[in-house]
């Protein structure tokens, strides 16, 4: 199977069960489930009133993608949606559950995405957006990898950006052989307050020195570019 390589028996989202969930946690509170499968709808459910554990809501609902380069498909065939949360508890449970990214191999990606977006360049909220982007050492795997990534998905969760959080649409990290990646995608490359405010407070939260240069590129500059090197917009 697809993703199997990123996670032990999470099942892949089916848009179908989204409407069935609720009937499920009406009717059916003792229904088996995947202990794995992070639900918020079946672990408000369990469990008597009085122990009930409360679960803290994230402002946005967020998506984790999953991608597997395989190069005899197209590059949207290998994107897939692996699972969808928003709670607090359900977002631990589901870092958990998956492969660090460190242990990935090469060619694939993880996306977090605010639900309704898709980690393309062509998805609307996407098309006028563009990155900034970490290219990191291939020695960074080792040490510094999955810290950067889980702050980076701390930063989107935790709506970091003060006003500026909107702009936010995901996350991509990239395990490559020629380097790892990871980078922040917004919705308006144009928007350069939204874009500066973002990169700099992200560049912060990560903790970069000062003489670390990040860019940002749009993704219409990267999706047209002949080779590796796309242009920088702007740089913290
Ligand atoms: P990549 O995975 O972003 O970078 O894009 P990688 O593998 O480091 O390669 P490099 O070109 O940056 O050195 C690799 C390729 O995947 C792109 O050249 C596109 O062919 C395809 N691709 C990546 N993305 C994010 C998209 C996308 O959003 N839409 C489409 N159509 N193709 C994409």
């Amino acid at each position: 199977m697809l993703v199997s390589e990123a996670e032990g028996g999470i099942q892949t989202w089916d848009k179908e069960k989204e409407g069935q969930e609720k009937e499920e946690e009406e009717e059916e509170e003792t229904a088996p489930s995947s202990p794995n499968l992070p639900l918020a709808g079946k672990a408000r459910a369990e469990g008597p009133a009085e122990v009930k554990p409360e679960l803290h809501p994230l402002q946005n609902r967020w998506a984790l993608w999953f991608l597997k380069n395989d190069r005899s498909r197209a590059w949207r065939d290998n994107l897939q949606l692996l699972t969808k949360v928003d709670t607090v508890e359900d977002f631990w449970a589901l870092y958990r559950h998956v492969k660090l990214a460190s242990k990935l191999s090469s060619g694939c990606d993880y996306a977090l995405f605010k639900d309704g977006i898709e980690p393309t360049w062509e998805d609307s909220r996407n098309r006028r957006g563009g990155r900034w982007l970490v290219s990191l050492a291939k020695q960074q795997r080792h040490s510094e990898l999955d810290q950067l990534w889980l702050e980076t998905l701390l930063c989107l969760i935790g709506e970091s950006f003060e006003e500026h959080s909107s702009e936010v649409c995901g996350a991509v990290i990239s395990i490559r052989a020629k380097g790892d990646k990871i980078a922040v995608w917004t919705r308006e490359a144009e928007n350069q307050a939204a874009v500066l405010h973002i990169g700099r407070v992200y560049k912060e939260r990560l903790g970069l020195s000062a003489k670390t240069v990040i860019g940002y590129q749009a993704h219409a500059d990267t999706a047209a570019k002949s080779n590796s090197l796309t242009k920088n917009k702007l740089v913290v």
